[in-house]
């Protein structure tokens, strides 16, 4: 419990959650009215989810499916009419400073690829699938980034999609803790607090496993 309790605050807090409130990053706030069978369409520019804007030709769809969280009541499928979507969202950072982007993705029925973009970060990444996409199974990403200016946004897109996904929960961004560089005692300790981060992350994948968090 004590292991539990030391990960939680290493990991740090939720940077979209404290610009936009929480649960803003897991795509929990906004007005959802649907529009189809378990989802709402949100087309290029709409700012339906709290914190965040669409992009692209095919919008998103937002998900209602009991089936496709990995946190909450609401994800996010990003590709919508077809065509590949986007989103995006914009939280304040200081220069020079790590952050770590941490989220889950799911493909569907067969794998799907998507573009995670921040400052000067651009990197793919890849959502598989399940042989019954009924029965999602989350997968956890982490990115890291340095801020380089006092704003900086964090797109998520669609790539190459069979017009379903990649489906995205459960974003956060928080700061990279910072190790010391010099002291013998001071790096034991920052040592320490990286193991208790590693058991953190887990924990985390073991919640979002059981769909459950904390
Ligand atoms: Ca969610």
């Amino acid at each position: 419990m004590i292991l539990g309790t030391l990960a939680a605050s290493s990991k740090g807090a939720n940077i979209i959650d404290e610009t936009f409130g929480a649960g803003a990053g897991s795509f929990e706030l906004g007005s959802f009215v649907a529009t189809g069978a378990d989802f709402m369409r949100l087309s290029n520019g709409a700012t339906t989810i709290t914190g965040w804007t669409v992009g692209g030709v095919g919008g998103v769809d937002w998900l209602v499916e009991p089936s496709h969280l990995a946190f909450g009541n609401l994800s996010l499928d990003l590709s919508g009419d077809g065509g590949d979507g986007s989103i995006s969202t914009s939280i304040p950072t200081s220069i020079g400073t790590q952050y770590r982007i941490s989220f889950a993705a799911y493909g569907g029925g067969i794998a799907q690829s998507g573009l995670l973009t921040a400052g000067s970060l651009s990197v793919p990444f890849n959502a598989p699938g399940t042989s019954d996409p009924s029965a999602a199974v989350f997968t956890a990403f982490d990115f890291d980034f340095t801020a380089t200016s006092l704003t900086t946004t964090v797109s998520f897109q669609s790539v190459s999609s069979d017009g379903f996904g990649p489906v995205i929960d459960d974003v956060s961004i928080t700061k990279v803790p910072t190790v010391p560089e010099s002291g013998s005692s001071m790096l034991m300790f920052g040592t320490v607090l990286v193991g208790f981060g590693i058991f953190g992350k887990f924990s985390d994948r073991g919640r979002r496993m059981l769909g459950k968090r904390q």
